[in-house]
């Protein structure tokens, strides 16, 4: 296949051996680990709350780089460019968020010597813009949703000519932002009638949101869920997917669990929509660590919505199933080397299930954050669980950033042996001193709806009484006991009893045994 020779010639392995992290948090504690074990030496960038962030002790060197407001450190190019120069790193990693998905810092290492840890910046600048992206993959033979991208592929002028394709796309229709993604920019059109404030609405906040009103228009697929393919291209031309992740459990696009396999895929979906995505990535001459997403339709049909061009933060989910390290991986493409297994390699090493419950420091019931100080914390182990975290008992949790303390990662057999792992873990779970989602995750781990793996995208909205602590009444009491009897019906002990103990299952937990584990279980006695 023609396109498997690269852009850019690839010449002789080049070894990394000192790494900039410009990032912070778990993330950044995770790609330094990775490079410690391959004998790579780190430098930490940390803002003005950040100096004593685990990020921060866990690297070989640390350089300030100024105020806690991201936009004065951590998303600053010139600061972080400066500080590979003056640390001698030879490749940055960007991590998730802040300069991971921009293209000036890309362009900006380059400039300077400096290998970053990532796509090239052509296939992110393509798959930056969602209607250059659905062009491109959608000529390579990858399914996107039925829509248009307005006259000469370059959005709509006007809200006449929109409504004009709405009308032949056929209602409901999404309007969404050409800049956008994440759902950001994005309105929702079931009648005509609500057509032009829509129009007007998305593209005001398209302006408003990423300086590029440009606007199009996808047929609306109702009650989907997320299902996102793990690819990697190296600069051999080899291109290979990891399978899918299922990210169906978000709220207000923030995603809250996910899971490999996704209870929604076989194993011919899953080569089909593997397939996809390599013929998508292949399409921008994909290098390093990306992910397509889809959308996965009740009827079993599957489109494609946009790639991130970097590594997710749920990304441990495919590396249990598979037992890899994906930040190895990107070591090992950023240095010139071939991706170390091929498709085949990979189909053959898939095994068990794993989740992932993203523990934030939020409010459960309200979902504010909780920013504040860990005054205690007890943190589950034990085989099979993983919690990659940023931070430790006594540290201040930043008003500044994103609110997950960490992400806690179970493997099992199967999924009911893992969602019984993740039960158990999350039972020993312990945060005091803010709020925390952990009873969100307790009664999300024991919903029957959950369990039975049946659930799309709206499912926090509208199980949102059912999956919140201090709910009471029919909601909650419903919900708990189609829970139990699921499990009963399975020989699991798996469901609370409805009754005082959940109703009284605070947010706040007391010393000792953690009352809900005392409750749940009822064989500890008080
Ligand atoms: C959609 C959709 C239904 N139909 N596009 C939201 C985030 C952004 N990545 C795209 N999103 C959606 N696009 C069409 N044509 C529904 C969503 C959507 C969604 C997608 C994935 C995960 C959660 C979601 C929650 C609400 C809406």
């Amino acid at each position: 296949m023609s396109s498997r020779l690269p852009l850019r010639p690839v010449t002789a392995v080049t070894p990394i051996r000192r790494v900039l992290v410009a990032n912070r948090g778990e993330i950044a504690v995770r790609v330094m680990r990775t490079c410690h074990e391959r004998g790579i030496e780190t430098v930490a960038v940390y803002s003005e709350v950040d100096r004593a962030a685990p990020h921060v002790m866990i690297a070989d060197r640390a350089i300030a780089i100024g105020p806690a407001p991201a936009r004065e450190s951590y998303l600053v190019i010139d600061k972080i460019i400066a500080a590979c120069l003056a640390s001698g790193a030879d490749a940055v990693h960007p991590g998730y968020g802040f300069l991971s998905e921009n293209q000036d810092f890309v362009a900006a290492c380059e400039a300077a010597g400096i290998i970053f840890i990532g796509p090239r910046a052509h296939a992110m600048r393509l798959m930056g813009s969602k209607t250059e992206a659905r062009k491109t993959v959608s000529a390579a033979g990858t399914p996107v949703v039925p829509g248009d991208n307005g006259p000469g592929g370059n959005g709509f002028p006007d809200a006449a000519s929109a409504l004009a394709s709405a009308r032949q796309i056929g209602f409901p229709v999404l309007i969404k932002a050409a800049a956008g993604g994440g759902g950001k920019g994005m309105r929702l059109v079931t009648a005509e009638a609500e057509f032009n404030a829509a129009f007007d609405g998305a593209r005001r906040e398209a302006l408003g949101g990423f300086g590029d009103d440009t606007v199009y228009l996808e047929k609306a697929i109702m009650r989907p869920r997320h299902i996102e393919i793990q690819v990697f291209g190296d600069g051999h031309g080899n291109l290979v997917h990891l399978g899918e992740r299922d990210c169906s459990i978000q709220r207000r696009h923030q995603k809250v669990i996910e899971e490999a396999p996704s209870p929604a895929v076989s194993a011919e979906l899953r080569a089909r929509m593997g397939a996809a995505a390599v013929a998508a990535a292949r399409a921008v001459d994909y290098l390093g660590a990306g992910t397509c997403e889809f959308l996965l339709g009740a009827d079993g049909e599957f489109y494609f919505l946009e790639m991130n061009t970097r590594l997710q933060v749920e990304h441990p989910v495919t590396e249990l199933i598979y037992g890899l390290d994906l930040v190895s991986w990107q070591l090992d493409v950023a240095e010139g080397r071939p991706l170390p297994l091929t498709q085949a390699e990979l189909d053959a090493r898939r095994r068990g299930h794993a989740l992932e419950c993203r523990i934030y420091a939020e409010d459960p019931v309200k979902f504010l954050p909780s920013p504040g100080r860990i005054t205690h914390l007890r943190v589950p182990d034990g085989a099979y669980v993983r919690n990659d975290s940023g931070c430790y008992e006594g540290a201040e949790i930043p008003v500044h950033y994103d609110p997950m303390i960490s992400k806690l990662v179970v493997w099992g057999e199967d999924r009911a042996a893992a969602l019984g792992r993740m039960r158990r873990a999350l039972d020993e779970y312990q945060v005091r001193g803010i709020e925390t989602n952990l009873p969100f995750h307790r009664l999300a781990l024991r919903h029957a709806q959950f369990l039975a793996g049946e659930f799309d995208t709206g499912f926090i909205g509208r199980e949102h009484a059912a999956l919140t602590p201090r709910a009471e009444g029919p909601a909650l009491e419903a919900a708990m006991i189609a829970a139990a009897l699921d499990a009963a019906s399975r020989g699991r002990v798996a469901a609370p009893t409805t009754g005082a103990t959940n109703g009284a299952a605070t947010t706040a937990e007391p010393a000792g045994p953690s009352a809900w584990r005392t409750g749940a279980r009822g064989w500890r006695s008080v």
